[in-house]
């Protein structure tokens, strides 16, 4: 029988892979979601097909998002997602924003706003980026971003950056 989860936190996760089959890569990057202890995925947005950001000179990206309710605190939860990133395959060496198998990203817990040597949430990045805002404005329109604001104002910023979401 799956544990209550009562008294769990709502968090957004995002997904990007554009290594080795990202879209096989973000699928079951999914999947490895719905196993984590004490969470519970509770919607996945499409997944979408964007450009590089940042360091261009690399291929095209699949990113989605997902919303989990959890049980975990904000450092364990980050632990299993690089649990799952290095399963995936992914190597860190120094290439921030380089290639990668699979990266998920720990982007809102809650309203909750944390910064510290391991963890800064929300994502510092966040809401410059078309890849995270597209998908995360799918599942969640109304979305206010501790900090930053309405969802929906910071993607009328945010053009210029190719996305595409993909068919089921
Ligand atoms: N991740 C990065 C850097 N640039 N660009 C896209 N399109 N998608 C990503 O997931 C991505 C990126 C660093 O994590
Ligand atoms: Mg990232
Ligand atoms: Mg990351």
């Amino acid at each position: 029988m799956s544990e209550p989860l009562e008294n769990t936190a709502r968090a957004y996760i995002g997904l990007g892979s554009n290594l080795d089959d990202p879209v096989a890569q973000v699928r079951s990057g999914v999947t490895a979601l719905t196993r984590l202890n004490r969470t519970h995925v509770e919607v996945c947005s499409s997944l979408y097909r964007t450009a590089p950001v940042g360091w261009r000179d690399q291929p095209d990206f699949v990113n989605a998002v997902c919303r989990v309710r959890t049980g975990l605190i904000p450092a364990a939860l980050m632990r299993n997602l690089l649990e799952i990133e290095r399963v995936h395959g992914r190597v860190r060496q120094g290439d921030r924003g380089g290639p990668r198998t699979l990266d998920l990203d720990l982007l809102l817990y809650d309203d909750q706003v944390i910064k510290t040597e391991e963890l800064s949430i929300p994502h510092p990045r966040l809401h410059e980026r078309a890849f995270v805002l597209y998908p995360l404005h799918e599942i969640e329109p109304d979305l206010i971003v501790p900090g930053r604001g309405a969802l929906r104002e910071l993607l009328k910023v945010c053009t210029g950056q190719r996305v595409e979401r993909l068919k089921d």
